[in-house]
């Protein structure tokens, strides 16, 4: 199958959800969507909706765009009906938390921070992959710094401007070198679509970790699970080695 057709589009909710009220374990869950489902970006009604996170992301596309890709190669995802768009005067990132020195970033203040570039596939838990996607912006690891991490925070806390969607990382995994505050995705600044201004980007991770529309830091004593988290999926999330799945990602 093409990457533009497919698989399923997103995380689904934990099996618990299915609201045809059998228990199916997420393995298999995934496998039974992986065959039935229409991927949002090939154009298709999503059939056989059992997951509301499926759903969501088929009818409340706030973009309008998911039908008009060329090449279908991303997917674009909310779980919000829409999200305000901010920009160079209104966007505003804080970090806040367990810190010596709570911080707000406007654009141009990220902007004159050492900038870094990665290269790595996207991933989506269910399976579509972008391969060699450039994201640029500033390490996570340059802004906790800059703030000053107590020595008794353990975890970091992410939220956005849409008002609803939340991530977590440990402090362990958010101080690493491939965890980015992401200003630009295929060399181009964020698009308001892909979480833009600034969206946080985990290379090592399924693509659910990269909270879009970023807009807080918190940092924690403890991991609390992000929005696709407390729905079953894993908070540590490895590309190959989560999720139930344990080979390596397929080309
Ligand atoms: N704020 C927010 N961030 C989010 C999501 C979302 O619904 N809201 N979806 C996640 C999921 S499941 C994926 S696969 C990616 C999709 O990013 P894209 O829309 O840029 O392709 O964003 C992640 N970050
Ligand atoms: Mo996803």
């Amino acid at each position: 199958m093409s990457d533009s057709q497919s698989k399923v589009p997103s995380p689904l909710p934990d099996p618990g959800a299915d609201r045809r009220g059998a228990p199916v374990g997420r393995r298999v869950l995934l496998g039974m969507l992986g065959l039935g489902a229409v991927g949002v970006a090939a154009g298709g009604p999503i059939q056989n909706v059992v997951a509301k996170g499926i759903d969501t992301v088929a009818q409340k596309d706030p973009t309008g765009l998911s039908d008009l890709l060329p090449g279908n190669r991303f997917r674009y995802y909310t779980i919000t009906s829409s999200t305000p768009e901010q920009d160079e005067t209104t966007y505003r990132l804080r970090i806040g938390g367990m810190v010596d020195k709570p911080m707000t970033y406007r654009l141009s203040d990220l902007a004159a921070l050492p900038q870094t570039r990665t290269v790595r596939d996207v991933q989506c838990v269910t399976g579509w992959r972008v391969p060699k996607t450039p994201f640029g912006g500033v390490r996570l690891s340059t802004l906790l710094d800059a703030a000053g991490v107590s020595p008794d925070a353990k975890a970091i806390r992410f939220t956005c401007f849409d008002g609803a969607y939340t991530e977590s990382l440990t402090l362990d995994q958010a101080r690493r070198p491939d965890v980015l505050v992401a200003t630009s995705m295929e060399d181009k600044p964020v698009t308001h679509a892909h979480g833009g201004p600034v969206r946080l980007y985990v290379a090592p991770m399924y693509f659910y970790k990269s909270a879009k529309w970023l807009s807080g830091i918190t940092v924690t004593d403890e991991v609390i699970p992000g929005y696709w988290e407390r729905l079953g999926y894993d908070v540590d999330a490895w590309v190959g080695r989560s999720n139930g799945r344990d080979d390596a990602p397929t080309v």
